[in-house]
């Protein structure tokens, strides 16, 4: 269980024999190092790096796991998830797919809308119930850190039933969970087609008292035509900077409003999507150090055509991460290994950018490089350990799961 002490808190282990991809920035590519070891105390790494260099001291006493020559990678990080959510829309998929148009679908009752209705009805304990089996199928596949997004309950008891309902998750099973909330992501019923009014009980009300009690790590809103405009959102992010808490942005993905520049304005620690993105976006992100989150499994499920901009990314040093956007409405999606196989498919990143993403780019997306991300001495030893003979193999496949063992903590 999660938060339990750990009574061997004291003994090191060793995981030996094996070969690491460290994902270290300080080295090229993924940071390899074959013949490899990982010392562990406490929950923290002691030492990552080739066996053979390993102080003596540490293996006195201490627990040897043989790793047989398999390889390990940092704990794998979800970094963008709306992963509380009640019931799914699988009936409107089914719709669509019998050529109904989204008006006909949001007519019929669905949409975010319908998200929305289900997740008021909903108590929070069914909220977790219904929530673990999507948490669950990632930590199966080696994930050791999830965000998870409010934006369902679109009021101030039903956000913050919805992120104690995140935070639970964390005491439910041994995995790091980072809360974002969500307000400003679409338009209840109740508020009558006022954005405006809705933004300012958002950004006055809802956000201050989310914030006072403790219940977020980060601000996030959707900067779109179907929701909100750069200048509302500017108004939540004013808020949220005056009580302390990071941004992140929904932006670009159906229309170029220049989210990008506004989260890199704001600071933001990532933009998401981004598929409309221009190069003044790509150039501002690059100068405030905001992460690119790409989200292919939204792109592919909405069929979308337009690509996020790689290129320009690569080209202005843009750091990127990859992740599911799990969601009941456009990404229906709990496999970070299928994400980082669309991501490589679909918009062409490389094996290196599809790891990185998935570990040490989703860390920093998240704020939390200093503490997991990488294999390295100092952070905490949130570990995947894969069968696998190259780290291709975890990009390559779809719908195999070749995970060995997950630690998380050192447990
Ligand atoms: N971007 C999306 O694609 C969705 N939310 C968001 O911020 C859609 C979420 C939904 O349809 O339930
Ligand atoms: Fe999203």
């Amino acid at each position: 269980m999660a938060g339990e002490n750990n009574s061997r808190a004291g003994v090191v282990r060793i995981w030996r024999n094996a070969r690491l991809a460290t994902l270290a920035e300080a080295l090229p590519g993924l940071g390899i190092v074959e013949d490899g070891a990982i010392a562990v105390q406490g929950g923290r790494i002691l030492y990552a790096g080739p066996e053979a260099e390993m102080p003596a001291a540490l293996g006195q006493n201490a627990e040897i796991i043989d790793c047989e020559g398999r390889w390990i990678t940092p704990g794998l990080i979800d970094c963008h998830t709306h992963l509380i959510h009640a019931g799914n829309r699988a009936n409107e998929f089914e719709m669509r797919l019998a050529g109904a148009t989204y008006e006909e679908v949001a007519k019929a009752g669905g949409g975010i809308v319908s998200s929305v209705k289900s997740l008021r009805a909903a108590s929070e304990d069914e909220l977790v119930a219904q929530s673990l089996p999507r948490l669950d199928a990632l930590i199966a596949e080696g994930v050791t850190s999830v965000e998870i997004k409010s934006g369902y309950g679109l009021d101030l008891e039903n956000e913050k039933k919805s992120l104690r309902a995140a935070r639970r998750l964390g005491d439910e099973r041994a995995v790091t969970i980072r809360t974002t909330f969500l307000g400003a992501h679409a338009l209840p019923p109740e508020a009558k087609g006022d954005k405006d009014a809705f933004i300012d009980l958002v950004a006055k009300e809802i956000l201050p008292a989310v914030a006072a009690d403790g219940l977020a790590d980060a601000v996030d809103g959707f900067c779109e035509g179907i929701a909100f405009s750069p200048e509302q959102m500017a108004r939540v992010f004013d808020v949220a900077k005056a009580v302390s808490l990071p941004v992140k942005l929904h932006a670009d993905q159906l229309s170029n409003l220049h989210g990008a520049e506004l989260a890199a304005r704001y600071g933001a620690l990532s933009a998401d999507h981004l598929e409309y993105t221009d190069e003044a976006g790509a150039v501002a992100m690059a100068k405030a150090g905001t992460v690119a989150t790409i989200l292919p499994g939204a792109y592919y499920f909405i069929r979308e055509t337009r690509k996020p901009p790689i290129g320009l990314f690569r080209q202005h040093g843009v750091k990127m991460a990859v992740a599911t956007d799990n969601n009941p409405g456009t990404s229906p999606l709990t496999s970070l290994l299928l994400t980082m196989n669309m991501a490589a498919t679909l918009f062409g990143l490389t094996v290196e950018e599809c790891l990185a993403g998935v570990t040490r780019e989703a860390a920093r997306a998240l704020g939390l490089l200093e503490q997991t991300g990488t294999l390295e001495a100092g952070k905490s030893a949130d570990l995947a350990i894969w069968d696998i003979e190259r780290p291709a193999e975890l990009v390559y496949r779809m719908g195999f799961n070749p995970l060995h063992a997950r630690i998380w903590r050192g447990q």
